[in-house]
């Protein structure tokens, strides 16, 4: 994360601008909106802000939109129907929100796909 004054990154961190939508809030259906986002792992949490440009975003001059607590959560391929995009995961939290994050990016998906899972699965029992 390219971002000098700020302390140095735990191992856990891992960030990228990843394209994002809400599609379930606290149960409650959302309409999707699509953005594009500045996303951060951060331990169990992912935080994403509202992308200025890609990479060249900094993200501590803004603050999270959306924070996600990952543990309890599930991150899967999206099914066809959740989205029309390619290379799709759904989030789900344990606290009934749910996010599509996407990329065109295979290798950068594949790269948050399977770190996801590792946080999950990691932390699966807190
Ligand atoms: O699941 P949907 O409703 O087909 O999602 C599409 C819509 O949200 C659409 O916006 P509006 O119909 O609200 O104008 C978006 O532009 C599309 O990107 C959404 O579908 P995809 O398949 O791209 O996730």
């Amino acid at each position: 994360c390219h971002s000098p004054p700020k302390p140095p990154a735990s191992p856990s961190e891992k960030c990228a601008s990843l394209n994002v939508t809400k599609i379930t809030e606290n149960g409650k259906k959302l309409r999707k909106n699509w953005t594009s986002s500045w996303t951060v792992l951060q331990g169990t949490h992912l935080l994403f802000t509202k992308g200025q440009g890609g990479s060249t975003s900094w993200f501590s001059q803004s603050k999270p939109e959306i924070t996600v607590d990952l543990r309890g959560g599930s991150a899967e391929w999206a099914s066809k129907d959740k989205s029309s995009k390619k290379h799709v995961i759904e989030v789900k939290t344990r606290q009934g929100t749910e996010l599509l994050i996407q990329s065109e990016n295979d290798t950068l998906i594949n790269d948050w796909y399977r770190v996801l899972q590792d946080v999950i699965s990691t932390h699966a029992w807190e």
